[in-house]
Order: structure tokens, then sequence, then C-alpha cells
């Protein structure tokens, strides 16, 4: 599975400011370890950047490029910026990401072509998040016909069903995996991608692997191509890079049905049982899932 990085991210406390006072150190520094990591893309992650966005992603391009060759995923809603962004980049850029929000996609689809780019094509509606499984299919069929409009063909196009976090509501969780079973004969030949982090949003931090790596395997078994990820938790990347075969095994098993006997198992099998009870709707969430 390709791993898209996401630790380029100017919420983040350090990044953020250095960004904003075009300090290319910590930058670089994180591209760099965030390539020893196993990374596959990196994503520049500015935010709306509504002032001078252009100029930042320009900058932000261009620095992480002085330390990489990996291909650069542009997470902007600014288009000014994301034009600026994908005119300095080197390797195929993704454009992170287009949604049917008609303004943004009538000033994006355009330079897919343009800049011979790759898209990310984000299932999010003219009235916001998508309420169920089905809801996210009629988007992809939406979203997909524009593309292809626009010359663009399914190769090109990665579907994002958009991941939410497991403490707000179980039936979103549980739409990923549904839509994900079902995109291959909706779109066939598009590829995939989800914002993994999301599902752990609001989870104590020593817990947010747990749920990020089972979701992870929960997609991988309908065919997840890519995903946007922490690639310092080094046992999710070992997971999608297929290094834990008897793991996502497990996983799948419990997908479907199967109640192993929790005293057979070692303490990692034990949490993963649970965590993925936890995603399929079966146990209740709670901070506390792993200890009852
Ligand atoms: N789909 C697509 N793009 C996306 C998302 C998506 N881009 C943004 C986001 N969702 C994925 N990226 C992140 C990046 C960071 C975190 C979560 C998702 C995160 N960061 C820590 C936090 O906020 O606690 C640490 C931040 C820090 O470094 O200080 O959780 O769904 N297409």
């Amino acid at each position: 599975m390709i791993l898209i990085a996401e630790s380029i991210n100017v919420m983040s406390k350090t990044l953020g400011p250095a960004m904003k006072e075009r300090d290319p150190k910590p930058i670089q520094e994180m591209a760099k370890t965030q390539v020893e990591a196993g990374a596959d893309y990196l994503d520049i992650n500015i935010g709306p950047a509504r002032r001078q966005g252009d100029e930042m992603m320009e900058w932000v391009v261009n620095t992480v490029q002085e330390v990489t060759d990996l291909p650069l995923s542009l997470d902007t809603t600014n288009p000014v910026a994301m034009e600026a962004g994908l005119k300095v980049c080197r390797s195929k850029a993704l454009i992170n990401s287009i949604s049917l929000q008609p303004d943004r996609l009538e000033a994006e689809l355009p330079l897919v072509s343009k800049y011979n780019a790759d898209m990310i094509g984000l299932l999010w509606g003219i009235d916001g998040m998508p309420r169920d499984a089905n809801e996210r299919c009629m988007h992809t069929v939406d979203i997909v016909y524009r593309a292809n409009e626009a010359g663009i063909p399914n190769e090109n196009i990665w579907i994002d069903p958009i991941a939410s976090p497991v403490s707000v509501e179980i039936n979103q969780v549980k739409a990923c995996p549904e839509f994900m079973s079902m995109l291959g004969d909706i779109a066939p030949g598009c590829k995939s991608t989800v914002g993994l982090s999301n599902i752990s949003n609001g989870a104590p931090a020593h817990l947010r692997g747990h749920l990020n790596r089972t979701y992870m395997i929960m997609l991988m078994r309908y065919g997840l191509y890519s995903a946007i990820v922490d690639v310092f938790d080094t046992e999710l990347v070992s997971i999608a890079k297929g290094q834990m075969p008897e793991i996502i095994d497990l996983v799948y098993r419990v997908m479907d049905g199967e109640r192993p006997d929790l005293s057979s198992l070692s303490k990692k099998e034990v949490e993963y049982v649970k965590t993925v009870r936890v995603l399929t709707g079966d146990s209740l969430y709670s901070d506390s899932w792993l200890e009852i």
C-alpha cells in the first residue's frame, strides 16, 4: 500500500510557525524523517491559506524538494495556492483534494490535466458530509463523471470516502469499509485513499495507533490503495508493507464474525480483536475499550 505521510501540516505546533516564518530547518527535518520512516508520498498541508497561500505553497514545496525526490500530495483548499505548488513540483503531484463543491470543481479540475497530476476525489457533497455508503457511491459517480468530462482518466483519480472519528458516530465508521467493498464496481480503475488518523481524532494519544492500524486493515480487506498516515507508527508501516500477515488474517476473521477465544491469544492479538469489534460496531466505543 502507498503511504502518504501526514505530518507536514500547518496545524502542527512546530511546523505551522516555521511555514509562516519561512524557516526551512524544521520542515526539512520532518520531510527527511518521514522518508526514512517509509513514506511513499509527503502530504504538504497548508490549510485554507487565505493570505499569500500561493507564496507559502511554492516555498514549502521547494523547501521539501531540496531534501527529497518523493512525490508530493498538495493539501490546501485554496486553488491559487494549489496551482502555485503544482508549478514547482518536480514529480507527478497528487492534488489533495477536489470535492463536489462547484467552485472548487471548476477551479481545480482543469489543473489536473494542465499539470499532468493525479487527484484525490473527496466525497464531500454540496450538502457536506455524506450520510452513508450509498451517498458515497452517488458522489463517486458524480465526481468521476465530472473528472472524465474534463479528460481525466479513472487511473488518475484516488477516491477518499472521508473517515470520521469513532468517538462521534459509529455508522460513519462502518460506512467507509462498506463503500470500499463497492468502489471497484462503481468506478473501475479508480484508486483510493483515506485520512486514517481522522478515525482516532479525540481519542487519548497513546491509544490512537490501535484505532488507526485496525481500521487500515479493515479497509485493506476491500483493496484500499493508499492512506494518509502517521508514518512514525512503525507497526502501522509494517502492516501496510505486508509484514504482519497473521495480524491481518486475525482481523479479517473477526470481521467475518469469528469470536476467537481471547485466553488463547497474545496481548497484542487481544487488542486487535477488541478494536475490530469496536470499529464494526459490535462493541461500544469508550476510551477504555481495551480494558473491558
Ligand atoms: N482526507 C484527505 N486529506 C486529509 C484528510 C483526509 N488531510 C488532512 C487530514 N485529513 C489528514 N492529515 C492529518 C494530519 C495530522 C493529524 C491528523 C490527520 C493529527 N495530528 C496530531 C493532532 O492533531 O493531534 C498532531 C499534530 C501536531 O503535529 O502537532 O492528528 O481525511 N484527502
